[in-house]
């Protein structure tokens, strides 16, 4: 069934942010195929998975309405698993925008609150799907404003290693669970750095592993970067993510992630 997660090469997650000014202005369906149509060229330029969100987790972003993520994520869900051969994720954390997806064929759920929401633990267990689960310190409207740990390292993966455990109690099997450090997500630049020189740690846990480093302000806090200076930095953390044994790393910049992934895969192939 998720056989697709069972690989050695390093999955390219493209992500898809579906809000209304991301994709034309021109009502539902011209933006359901503005949607559709970057679906197309992010499946074209190598992704393996699109990761598709109708509510922005970045700091300060507002809140959106049940019915209003279901209005935006569930019709492109449904239109790419339709017209593509493409694994979809759906970057949600209501367990009703959740279910929903599973009943238009999404074949992951990636939830920023690590199943936050009681309900959502056994709607993934009865849905027979693999699951992301994400460490997150606080909130993400103040998540930013002071970000501290003792081990920021021991303490995700403490956190992690716990949650694996709640999954498996609720009957997700092991294979089905992502783990994720969450870059960014209530983190300063040492944190996310740390993290990232840890993931062969992370990868000793025993789950696959997903990596989002991708325009993230880590690199404006490195390099001094706005967001549309930011995919060099962003590819190279992939690469040396992919290089650690992440499983997946979700990307904006699919095309160029990809070929410097397989570069450096080619490489090592002859470790
Ligand atoms: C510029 C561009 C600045 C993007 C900030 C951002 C992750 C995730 C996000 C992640 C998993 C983001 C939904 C944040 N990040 N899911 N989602 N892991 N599993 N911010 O790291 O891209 S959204």
């Amino acid at each position: 069934m998720s056989d697709w997660l069972n690989t050695e090469k390093c999955l390219i997650m493209g992500v898809m942010n579906i809000t209304p000014d991301s994709f034309s202005d021109g009502g539902k369906l011209s933006s359901l195929d503005a949607a559709l149509k970057q679906g197309e060229a992010l499946i074209k330029e190598g992704a393996d998975i699109l990761d598709i969100g109708g509510e922005s987790t970045r700091p300060g972003a507002s809140s959106v309405s049940i019915d209003e993520e279901l209005d935006r994520v569930i019709p492109v869900i449904e239109g790419l698993k339709s017209r593509f051969e493409i694994h979809v994720s759906v970057d949600t954390s209501k367990p009703q925008v959740m279910r929903a997806a599973v009943q238009v064929g999404v074949d992951m759920l990636n939830d920023v609150t690590a199943l936050a929401n009681p309900e959502s633990v056994q709607i993934v267990a009865d849905s027979g799907l693999p699951v992301c689960v994400m460490h997150m310190q606080g909130e993400p409207r103040t998540m930013q404003e002071n970000p501290k740990y003792e081990d920021v390292v021991v303490e995700v993966s403490n956190f992690l290693s716990d949650i694996t455990k709640i999954c498996q109690a609720a009957g997700i099997p092991r294979e089905h669970i992502i783990i994720d450090p969450g870059l960014g997500f209530g983190k300063k630049l040492e944190h996310n750095l740390k993290l990232l020189a840890a993931v062969p740690q992370l990868c000793d846990l025993g789950f696959p592993i997903l990596i989002g480093g991708s325009r993230k302000s880590m690199i404006d806090d490195l390099l001094g970067r706005d967001v549309d200076e930011r995919m060099p930095a962003s590819i190279a953390l992939a690469a040396q993510a992919a290089l650690y044994g992440a499983n997946i790393v979700r990307v904006h910049d699919v095309r160029e992630t990809y070929d410097a992934v397989r570069m450096v895969e080619a490489v090592a192939s002859y470790q």
